[in-house]
């Protein structure tokens, strides 16, 4: 019995301390009601009264060392799961972080808000209308009726016979005159649409920022003055401009704006085209027609409007040649911005 006993304790300290020893399992097999060092102590009673005490303690022994062994090494292994999850997780406070890319306004954004700042800061307020217009908004009530040679060359999208997307922001300024008693000083940016074939320079969707004052005794020279400001504002304070006479249905007179070039002062260069000069808005005084079919007196009120391109802005000044790069989303073009 001894020698089984020393056996039992000889393997129990093998098996306990083999690298993928199951504690728990160990205890049942040695110590469990079926286990090996119980099955032993039941024989004890086939001892003589003078060997069990000496037995007795042999097998005690064995039982608190496997016992013991277990509880030191279920420690043991507990410590170092711990030691193995800290070390895991560690984290280096002080590491530097990796910054998320931060986005950038789209330059037609950037062009927009530039030009709605140096509106605001003239007084003028922002409006805001539906892209899907009626025809009467949109040609009607700017002196364009059913079958002026205008309308064709505008080639616009026509949802029904009289709903369309407007080729132009005025439908917004009719409405405010409409709605609104002079004096009215007001800018309508946004998307307009025209059937372009798409190219450098056109697209079926673009931006545009159309500017409208109505009041007593406004004059050519205040839409002269108001547009001056304007041309300082965005392309620098040395910039000049002049009217060219053209024609537009809605105003009379009418005429093209140039600016004189940012990038050579006007002496001439490949921005200009050697011209000195860079066509930037078309502009006039607002056609009695259109005064009055909002009820406004023309012999009471006069006024002036304007519209400007803000793609083109946006191209000159940053030195963009091609359209369809503003609406491709290429961030390897995006960031430049
Ligand atoms: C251009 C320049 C222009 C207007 C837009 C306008 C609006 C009202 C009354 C009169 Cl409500 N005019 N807008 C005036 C002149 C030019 O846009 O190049 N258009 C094709």
């Amino acid at each position: 019995m001894k020698e089984r006993l020393l056996e039992i304790k000889k393997e129990a300290e093998e098996a306990l301390h083999a690298a993928s020893a199951d504690l728990e399992a160990l205890r049942i097999k040695y110590l469990g009601k079926k286990g090996e060092l119980t099955a032993v102590v039941r024989g004890m009673g086939a001892l003589s009264p003078e060997e069990r005490p000496a037995m007795g303690a042999l097998a005690n022994e064995v039982r608190s060392y496997i016992e013991g062994e277990i509880t030191r090494l279920k420690q043991e292994y507990e410590a170092r799961a711990k030691e193995n999850k800290l070390r895991e997780e560690r984290l280096d406070v002080t590491m530097p972080a990796s910054l998320p890319a931060v986005g950038g306004r789209h330059p037609l954004a950037k062009t927009q808000r530039d030009m709605e700042d140096i509106f605001l800061g003239m007084g003028f307020s922002i409006v805001d209308g539906p892209e899907v217009e009626l025809d009467y908004y949109n040609f009607q009530a700017l002196n364009m009726p059913e079958g002026h040679p205008a309308r064709d060359t505008q080639d616009t999208f026509y949802i029904t016979d009289n709903i369309l997307l407007r080729s132009q922001t005025s439908g917004v300024q009719i409405r405010t005159m409409e709605k609104k008693k002079p004096p009215i000083r007001i800018i309508s940016p946004g998307r307009v649409y025209r059937s372009d074939e798409v190219d450098a320079t056109h697209s079926p969707l673009f931006h545009q920022v159309e500017g409208l004052v109505v009041d007593r005794g406004i004059t050519m020279g205040d839409l002269r003055g108001t547009l001056l400001v304007f041309a300082k504002g965005l392309f620098g304070s040395e910039t000049r401009i002049r009217f060219r006479p053209h024609h537009f249905p809605y105003t009379e007179p009418s005429a093209e704006v140039d600016v004189s070039c940012f990038a050579c002062g006007g002496k001439g260069c490949r921005l200009c085209k050697n011209e000195g000069w860079i066509e930037v808005l078309g502009c006039g005084m607002v056609h009695p027609n259109v005064l009055r079919g909002c009820d406004i007196d023309p012999d009471e009120y006069s006024g002036f409007a304007f519209g400007i391109g803000i793609e083109r802005v946006a191209m000159l000044k940053y030195h963009i040649d091609d359209m369809r790069l503003l609406y491709e989303n290429d961030l390897r073009f995006l960031s430049q911005f």
